[in-house]
């Protein structure tokens, strides 16, 4: 796709997004204000919004008349929440966060926390709601968000990443990190969204496995980029990684072979997208975009 077409279908999708954000979440104002304020704050702290434009994206490719809002607001919200509690002091205790003070450093610890808090059953909430007239098809966003959410993927490679480089060093737990941390949350991406495109259960599959491997790919970019970008242009503290002590995929293996990871990765992505029956056109570029991005 050019990257005229690309650009113009993203800002499309953006501003679905942001709409969506704003309509399908309580208002700042909602009682108690400052739990709401702060929760607004990180929502609306200007994220890149991969993971619901890969949804809206993903669901457009098989042209269903379903609207795939509420998927895509579901998974922004787990994913905000997943920062704020990323960012407190307990975890990587981290000052910034897109560019902007994290949420405890904006409020406060116990506001921030709870702000993760209310984000969690919130995503689930919006999904109720917003299919409650295709019943199956919230029972299957609900279970497949979850399973991505829980304590196997997400907040399960995050347990594991706590150890830093002072744990276990063997590549599966690097694997075990890379797909939990970050990889479920873009592989749930896509496949709720073929979900609610009604693709068939091959092509959601499908749809998961092109996520898995996009998303470990986008983790490997994101640890070279703290090896090498400025805080500027992360919209958070660089060098973060080997200040936690972080075990990542270039402490392991170097940076030469994470690079060739990401190209293979990218590679894989791409051809299980291309073995469904979805208009994958916009979806291959973001994925080419996701393996080659300067921020
Ligand atoms: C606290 C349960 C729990 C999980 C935290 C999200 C996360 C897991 C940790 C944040 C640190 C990190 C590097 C996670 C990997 C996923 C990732 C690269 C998140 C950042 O995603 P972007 O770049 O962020 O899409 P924006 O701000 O653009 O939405």
């Amino acid at each position: 796709m050019d990257s005229a077409r690309f650009q113009a279908l993203n800002v499309g999708y953006l501003e679905r997004v942001e709409t969506a954000l704003r309509t399908l979440t309580p208002a700042a104002t909602t009682r108690p204000a400052r739990l709401h304020e702060a929760m607004r704050y990180s929502l609306e702290a200007g994220g890149k919004r991969l993971r619901p434009v890969i949804c809206l994206a993903a669901a457009a490719a098989f042209k269903s008349n379903t609207s795939a809002e509420p998927a895509a607001v579901a998974l922004e919200c787990i994913h905000t929440y997943s920062l704020i509690h990323d960012d407190l002091p307990c975890m990587d205790n981290s000052d910034l966060r897109r560019g902007r003070p994290s949420c405890h450093k904006a409020f406060d610890e116990a506001t921030a926390l709870l702000a993760g808090d209310a984000l969690l059953p919130l995503a689930f909430q919006v999904l109720t709601q917003g299919y409650a007239t295709q019943p199956a098809l919230a029972t299957s966003l609900i279970d497949e968000l979850a399973h991505a959410a829980g304590s196997t993927l997400l907040v399960g490679g995050q347990t594991e990443d706590m150890g830093g480089l002072t744990a276990d060093r063997h590549p599966d737990r690097l694997e075990f990190i890379l797909l939990g941390k970050t990889a479920a949350m873009l592989s749930a991406s896509f496949s709720m969204g073929a979900m609610v495109g009604g693709a068939s259960k091959a092509d959601i599959a499908a749809f998961r496995q092109a996520g898995q491997a996009a998303g470990i790919a986008f983790q490997l970019v994101d640890d070279l980029l703290d090896l090498s970008a400025d805080a500027a242009t992360l919209g958070k503290p660089v060098g973060a990684d080997a200040q936690n002590q972080k075990f990542t995929y270039t402490s392991l293996h170097g940076v030469p072979a994470t690079k060739a990871r990401i190209q293979t990765l990218t590679t894989e992505a791409l051809a299980h997208l291309a073995g469904t029956s979805g208009e994958v056109d916009f979806l291959t570029t973001l994925v080419l975009q996701m393996a080659d991005r300067s921020k």
